[in-house]
């Protein structure tokens, strides 16, 4: 595999805080939810993505608005960075009628245009056909917009997914592909499904490069996501990063994950992408007690707010069904 050139790139303090802010919020979104299900007040499947935060903020942090994200099931955090309230976020987890899809639909499968985010399908990998059509797209109508599109290693064994590699290495698309190896694919570990080590080798197959980096690390993250999206954007072609990660939770909140031992889960607890940054940045002096209690403050207000804002919204009346269906 050809190496990737390390981009170079500096991030001011406001921008570091703001990323540590995003990797805070992403998690206690997802945390609150996880109570909620229990609660039994959210009406959709709920798939956290606790642990693997650092991808979504390293991905999404240098894209811009008229870029795309395809996002998965565990990727709520990405709505959320691409601009979508959370208000309207945990609206969309209630089925409420000021959610994205105004109840009518689980959370999966919403998605903004106006923002750049493409509802995911349940399918695994059919995301990534779509995500090369609209590189294909972008390409066409010579704007250099980037699409972004996320998968499971799991997903990485579809079809779907070997003939969208190859199409957008075909074609050159601008599409930066983004593995979230999170070693299982509901029960199934990594060594069952895959003979190799790495899905990122599978790139060369289709003639472009991959990468396999820390997921937990969100500069590294953003480091490689940097690279490629600037390679896309010039025309020069997509690019597989592969972010080892692990989801903390089941595959979703009704499961116990009783296929994975404790020892497992605490050795990656220890690779918690949150402590590592913020002792990064207190050890820079861009963090302290003062800033941190400011940020976790704002955090907290946020996602009351929007719980209380959700629980009090409207639901859809049945008539509703069946409006809005065609383009
Ligand atoms: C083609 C297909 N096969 C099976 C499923 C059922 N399914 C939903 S999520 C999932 C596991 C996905 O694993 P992975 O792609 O690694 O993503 P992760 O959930 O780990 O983020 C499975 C098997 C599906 N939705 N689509």
């Amino acid at each position: 595999m050809p190496p990737i050139k390390r981009t170079k790139f500096k991030l001011a303090p406001e921008q570091l805080l703001e990323m540590f802010y995003w990797l805070k919020l992403i998690r206690a979104f997802d945390e609150r939810l996880s109570i909620l299900v229990k609660q039994g007040q959210v009406r959709s499947g709920v798939y956290t993505g606790i642990g693997q935060e650092a991808i979504i903020v390293g991905t999404c942090f240098g894209l811009r608005k008229e870029d795309f994200i395809c996002p998965l099931h565990r990727d709520l955090g990405s709505f959320l960075m691409k601009g979508v309230e959370a208000r309207v976020m945990m609206s969309q987890m209630f089925a409420k009628t000021t959610g994205l899809s105004k109840g009518r639909d689980s959370a999966l499968h919403s998605g903004v245009t106006e923002l750049g985010i493409f509802g995911n399908t349940s399918m695994l990998g059919a995301n990534l056909p779509i995500a090369a059509g609209l590189g294909y797209t972008f390409k066409m109508e010579k704007v250099d917009n980037v699409v972004v599109a996320y998968f499971g290693e799991g997903a990485s064994n579809t079809g779907d997914f070997h003939e969208a590699l190859n199409f957008a290495g075909v074609q050159q698309l601008p599409i930066v592909f983004i593995c979230e190896n999170n070693q299982y694919a509901y029960s199934v570990p990594l060594e069952k499904s895959m003979a190799i080590d790495d899905v990122a080798i599978r790139a060369e197959g289709y003639g472009f490069d991959g990468v396999a980096i820390n997921g937990n690390d969100v500069l590294a993250v953003y480091q490689a996501s940097l690279g490629a999206i600037a390679r896309a954007r010039a025309g020069d072609g997509p690019t597989l990063i592969e972010c080892k990660t692990y989801r903390w939770h089941g595959h979703s909140e009704h499961d116990k994950a009783f296929y994975r031992t404790d020892e497992e889960l605490a050795m990656w607890k220890s690779r918690d992408p949150i402590p590592t940054f913020t002792t990064y940045l207190r050890a820079r002096h861009v963090l302290d007690d003062d800033k941190q209690k400011a940020i976790e403050e704002r955090i907290t207000t946020t996602i009351d707010d929007a719980v209380e804002f959700a629980l009090n919204a409207p639901d859809p009346a049945p008539e509703d069904a069946v409006t809005d269906l065609y383009a």
